[in-house]
């Protein structure tokens, strides 16, 4: 009975030991993106399928030089980094492929400006509801977030 009990003790640590491994392995052993934070991360939630918007504020505190190139999150299909701009009184908005954020500078992701576009919802969401969202830097470094479902309405 007691030897039992150990054996299965001596099981559980091992295969922790194995999803550590397996987790070094799929990340490459990659390290974190220590420096880089994100505050006041949410998502303006529209209705229907229509996209979500990102909003955040980037801070990298490392002493490189970063450059986002995208981000990824489970509860839409795709993700795009955008700007939006008012042109002779026509709003309107266009794919980024990449940011640069200068090190000790952080980069703001505003309405009206920069923003990350999330389309197709995969999952159904609610004002509320907290997403992860994993941002990815060209050195391979990969920040994850959870973003908050905010109104529209709250964003102003
Ligand atoms: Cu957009």
């Amino acid at each position: 009975m007691v030897n039992k009990l150990r054996i299965g003790a001596m099981t559980r640590a091992r295969g922790k030991w194995a999803c550590g491994l397996l987790a070094l392995l799929l990340t490459g052993g990659m390290a974190q993106a220590q420096d880089l934070s994100l505050k006041d991360a949410r998502l303006s939630l529209l209705p229907g399928d229509m996209p979500g918007a990102g909003y955040f504020s980037l801070h990298n505190d490392s002493p490189e030089n970063v450059t986002l190139v995208g981000a990824q999150s489970d509860a839409f299909k795709n993700t795009e980094i955008h700007m939006s701009m008012e042109k002779d009184g026509m709003a309107s908005m266009h794919a980024v492929p990449e940011i640069d954020i200068a090190a000790g500078e952080r980069f703001e992701f505003a309405p009206k400006g920069y923003h990350l576009m999330f389309m197709h919802r995969v999952a159904p969401l609610e004002v509320g509801d907290d997403i992860e969202v994993v941002l990815r830097f060209a050195d391979g470094q990969q920040l994850p977030a959870i973003f908050e479902v905010v109104s529209p309405a709250a964003m102003h």
